[in-house]
């Protein structure tokens, strides 16, 4: 084996397990992202939301298979922090037959729209499946 061969070997084997290490932190992005309104929106009163999620499958509430759970929409109120189920209210809203959009009404001004994405019982995924923006409503 020559020299350059080695070390054209080496260089691959390095190459491919770089990639290997990489790889599997992009596969499985865990995320909620709004897909609309964006960050910094103004919107008029009545507007829909669009959800997305990644690293996760969207279920209907009371599905408790590993890996899926549905989306909430937390308006102008406190965090969820991981395992506490979301309280049912008009500041959290529950899309508990598996919707990934909704439309809501809001009063005019500044608004905190809180993506939450939860198991089948309703309980946060913490931080890692929330998302927060700030929209104002005309
Ligand atoms: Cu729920």
């Amino acid at each position: 084996m020559t020299f350059r061969t080695t070390f054209r070997m080496t260089f691959y084997s390095f190459s491919l397990g770089a990639l290997l290490t990489f790889l599997p932190g992009a596969a499985v992005a865990q995320s909620v992202d709004f897909v609309e309104p964006k960050q910094g929106d103004t919107v008029p009163s009545t507007f829909t939301v669009r959800f997305a999620v990644e690293g996760m499958a969207v279920a209907p509430a009371g599905d408790m298979t590993a890996g899926t759970g549905h989306h909430h929409l937390l308006i102008d109120t406190a965090d969820i922090e991981e395992n506490v189920a979301i309280p049912m209210d008009d500041q959290h809203r529950h899309f508990g037959k598996g919707q990934t959009e909704t439309s809501i009404t809001l009063t005019p001004g500044k608004h905190r729209l809180t993506m939450q994405f939860a198991d089948g019982a309703h309980r946060s995924y913490g931080a890692k499946y929330r998302k927060s923006i700030e929209v104002t409503v005309k």
